[in-house]
């Protein structure tokens, strides 16, 4: 099965989005970033996605949304991640 396409929302400055990248990065995913410090069309798109986000990052994992830098570390902890990725 071919991979997900994985988004991450993210703002300047956020250290919370750097662990997140970094986790996804050791584990070899790629993902696209959308930087939203800006506002604009995908700050928009991410809160059509997410309605209720309150911060950055917003990771999704193909339709899948699975919120921030915390929930990925603790899909890891879990041992699911890997599964996800791999779609
Ligand atoms: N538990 C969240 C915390 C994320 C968080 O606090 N992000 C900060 C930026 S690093 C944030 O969005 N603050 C509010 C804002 O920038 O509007 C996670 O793991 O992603």
């Amino acid at each position: 099965m071919a991979a997900p396409q994985i988004d991450i929302y993210t703002k300047f400055a956020c250290p919370f989005c750097v662990r997140a990248k970094r986790l996804l990065s050791e584990k070899g995913a790629a993902f696209n970033e959308y930087d939203i410090t800006m506002g604009g069309p995908k700050r928009a798109e991410m809160l059509a996605r997410a309605p209720n986000a309150m911060t950055v990052p917003q990771i999704f994992i193909g339709e899948l949304h699975v919120g921030g830098s915390d929930d990925l570390a603790a899909l890891e902890r879990a041992g699911k991640l890997d599964a996800l990725l791999a779609g």
